[in-house]
């Protein structure tokens, strides 16, 4: 059985504890095991990142650009074997894995150019003789923790930022997906980044995301999960006045109008719900559907719908793969419970049982619902989406933003006005017209309003708001 490290200053940290890592298609195989640290584990890291934090702010930015370069190349040319190793671990499909690796690698790549693309701002002053300068500096050490549903691309589009700007990086991954963290960890290892400026440390969110986020000399947080979990850590922050960023959970509403290419939206509600088994959360969970295509639409998701294949991750002919483990899979069936209970007809959404042990689910429809019941407030995080009618665009936007979340928000509609006047009225951070409410570039901000989010913007040149501090200065040279 092989058997993985924490990376604390540049060092492979063997802690015992040794924890599995299941394959949720197959429970049989144990992928690999991981050592787990406790707080002492993230004091060692911490340190070892404070040390290593004056250099790594002070060196030049064609060093930070090369390491990330680096690992982004990396990344690109073995996206097969990671992807591999993240269908396994994750769940998802080969293709969607080989995807995210790309992304990944991309955004390592884009952050390297980033390094080099920082910049100030030049000010007269109000006063005679004096120049101001703004610049951006790095926060110090920050605490990332990750979560397992895109377990290399939400690691790299923290831990790359991090460090183009300057910061010394102390990562606690999720626990389902610590292969993917591994790897990550080796690359910046391997090719460049100094000991102690990026650290892993493996554990319970309990006990290492706890102290991580406890710990005086981490300066900022970044951090994506449950609403719960993010809830909490805003506390902690807030008491100890640490930058936090929150990305939690999505309730996204995809609006279908009569109007609507039915190709278009039958492809983007399909991928939007059910695509990495709905586990993201950017999913479309909420169809908001004009009274004029319901029927239609209703009639060809569905078709559509059942005739996806669940199976196993590494299988070509596989769509939608396992549920990521037994507590999600058991939550996902109680939400199935619950649609009956609250009178929606339900299609699909059974337990299924394949060639392997595994959490395999099979995709469902919840049709005649109605926003108020718990199945359309609630995030599931699972293969579901619900169908509710409605009658014109202004009932669709009411019930689109009649939630408490606010990540993610999509129209399928031929004509621009109804385009136009969703986009200017939705309340999300991120806006879809003809395309799914999942699937984002990397370049461009990330992030959303309401409950799904708090903080700074991920991604793109406005990760520089969170990963930096400002700095004004005033200098008189009468
Ligand atoms: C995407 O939809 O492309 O946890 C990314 C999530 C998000 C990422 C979604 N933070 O699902």
């Amino acid at each position: 059985m092989k058997q993985y490290l924490s990376l604390i200053d540049g060092q492979w940290a063997d802690f015992g504890n040794f924890q599995p890592d299941i394959n949720p298609a197959n429970t049989d195989e144990v992928i690999a095991e991981f050592s787990y640290g406790d707080a002492s584990a993230v004091d060692q890291a911490v340190a070892a990142a404070k040390r290593a934090a004056p250099g790594w702010a002070a060196a030049s930015p064609q060093v930070r650009h090369d390491v990330l370069a680096a690992v982004g190349n990396a990344l690109g040319a073995n996206a097969e074997e990671y992807g591999r190793t993240l269908a396994r671990e994750e769940g998802k499909t080969l293709p969607e894995a080989i995807g995210e690796v790309g992304r990944a690698s991309q955004v390592f790549k884009f952050f390297a150019g980033e390094a080099l693309r920082l910049g100030g701002q030049l000010h007269p002053s109000v006063r005679p003789d004096i120049d101001i300068e703004v610049t951006r500096e790095p926060v110090g050490i920050v605490g990332l923790i990750t979560p397992w549903n895109f377990p290399i691309a939400i690691p790299a589009w923290k831990t790359a930022p991090a460090l183009a700007f300057g910061n010394c990086v102390v990562l606690k991954p999720a626990d389902l997906t610590p292969a993917c963290a591994q790897i990550i960890a080796r690359l910046l290892n391997e090719n460049g980044c100094p000991p102690g400026v990026f650290n892993l440390v493996y554990g319970r969110g309990s006990v290492v995301g706890e102290a991580l986020v406890n710990h005086p000399d981490v300066g900022a947080i970044s951090f994506t999960g449950s609403v719960e979990v993010g809830n909490r850590l805003a506390e902690i922050c807030g008491r100890l006045r640490k930058k936090l960023q929150l990305e939690m959970g999505g309730k996204n509403p995809m609006v279908v109008m009569d109007d609507a290419d039915m190709d278009v939206a039958v492809g983007a509600c399909l991928n939007g719900a059910f695509f990495s088994t709905g586990q993201r959360c950017t999913a479309s969970s909420r169809l908001i559907v004009q009274s004029g295509i319901h029927d239609a639409f209703v009639e060809k998701l569905t078709a559509a719908m059942t005739a996806l294949k669940v199976g196993d991750p590494l299988d070509a002919a596989t769509q939608i793969g396992p549920v990521v483990d037994e507590k999600q899979l058991t939550s996902n069936l109680k939400y199935i419970d619950l649609a009956k209970q609250e009178a929606a007809e339900v299609i699909g959404g059974e337990r299924l049982n394949l060639a392997t042990p595994g959490f395999f689910q099979a995709p469902a429809l919840f049709l005649g619902t109605t926003n108020d019941m718990r199945i359309n407030r609630e995030e599931i995080f699972g293969p579901t989406a619900s169908v509710i009618k409605v009658g014109d665009l202004e009932q669709a936007i009411t019930v689109a933003n009649d939630t408490e979340f606010g990540l993610s928000s999509g129209i399928c509609t031929t004509s621009l006005k109804s385009a136009r006047e969703y986009r200017r009225r939705a309340q999300a951070g991120m806006l879809m017209v003809n395309l799914p409410t999942a699937g984002v570039d990397y370049h461009v901000p990330f992030g959303g309003r309401k409950g799904s989010s708090f903080g700074p913007r991920e991604q793109g040149s406005f990760a520089a708001e969170f990963y930096t501090i400002v700095k004004t200065s005033y200098v008189f040279s009468g």
